[in-house]
């Protein structure tokens, strides 16, 4: 108990046990925050979700190869790369540009999204999405993978190509979330469009594999479901959470299930984390932290700034995730600060 308490002290030296979503906010508009504790250190990584109001950045030969023959959302050719924060506290943040760059992914060209971080035997797997593959025909798109000997990057492409670039039961292939088991196990959940999947990835993180059933992508949907999947386990039990609702009429949140199997079935729950017209609206894509050593749990996610009207105008927060003694997750309260 004394090396638990001494640990939690030594992670969280500035802030006790708070946390900052006005310092995260801050940092600009970013969204589909994934939040890690990496070689001493937490780590976030997000989406950079620049509004359409920012200027356009030169377009490289791909980009201009795809506004000569398709029709592709300006804003998305703006997010070329995407940037990781470090922190010794959940307060202070620092910012590592471009940890993922167009230039080290020779298949992508634009829309670069929630990415996911696993490290595996010394190395660093960032899963991302790229070229919004509902949106373009003639070029490669989907989930990819890259790899890099430190969480602050470089990462650098693995494949040459998409992990996986088309949909499997519905699933478009974006929002990866990519988890360990305590076996060694590794599940991959994603998809948006209303439908999610759950695969197995090989221990060298670069191929999908059969499940036990043989099967490679297993739909496992529950309702509600829109996009952003996340998974936990607390006390043996599996927290399948995803992200449903719209921001537009501020039903964007975050659901849950829980199951004694990482692959389901996930019978929904309920809300957890919704729009507080006090503080923001469509709360969402949200990832998840434990404390090292602690049941001190955290959810980091995205929400719209009160007042904003633009889909990209979003940023960063974070706010303390609670069990009930049922084990049930109970509802997140928002913060300002
Ligand atoms: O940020 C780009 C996309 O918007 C994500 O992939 C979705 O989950 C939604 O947050």
């Amino acid at each position: 108990r004394t090396v638990v308490v001494f640990s939690a002290l030594l992670l969280c030296p500035l802030a006790g046990w708070s946390q900052s979503s006005a310092n995260l906010a801050r940092l600009g508009f970013y969204a589909d925050p994934e939040v890690h504790f990496f070689a001493g250190q937490y780590w976030i990584y997000p989406t950079s979700s620049s509004p359409e109001s920012q200027e356009q950045k030169a377009f490289n030969p791909l980009q201009q190869k795809l506004r000569a023959g398709h029709v592709i959302h300006p804003v998305y050719l703006l997010h070329t790369s995407l940037d990781a924060f470090s922190s010794p506290d959940l307060v202070h943040w620092t910012r590592h540009p471009a940890v993922l760059d167009v230039k080290n992914v020779p298949w992508a060209a634009y829309a670069f999204w929630a990415p996911t971080v696993i490290e595996q035997h010394g190395k660093y797997y960032l899963f991302f999405a790229a070229n919004d593959i509902q949106k373009q025909d003639t070029f490669p798109g989907g989930i990819g993978v890259a790899v890099s000997d430190s969480p602050a990057g470089p990462f650098i492409d693995a494949l040459g190509k998409p992990l996986i670039g088309e949909f499997h039961n519905g699933a478009q292939p974006i929002d990866p979330a990519v988890y360990r088991d305590d076996d060694g196990t590794i599940y991959f959940y994603y998809g948006g469009q209303g439908h999610c999947n759950v695969a197995r990835l090989s221990a060298d993180l670069r191929s999908v594999i059969p499940m036990q059933d043989g099967s490679l992508y297993k739909e496992i949907t529950p309702d509600h479901y829109v996009e952003g999947p996340f998974m936990i386990k607390r006390r043996g039990v599996y927290y399948f959470m995803w992200s449903e609702g719209s921001w537009e009429n501020s039903t964007y949140g975050v659901a849950y299930a829980r199951s004694n199997s990482p692959t389901g079935p996930f019978i929904r729950e309920g809300k957890i984390l919704q729009t507080d017209p006090a503080i923001a609206n469509g709360p969402g894509h949200h990832s998840v932290l434990q404390i090292p050593g602690t049941d001190i749990w955290y959810i980091v996610y995205h929400r719209h700034p009160l007042g904003t009207t633009g889909a990209n105008e979003r940023v960063m927060a974070i706010d303390r995730m609670t069990f009930a003694p049922d084990g049930s997750i109970e509802p997140v309260k928002m913060t300002e600060d």
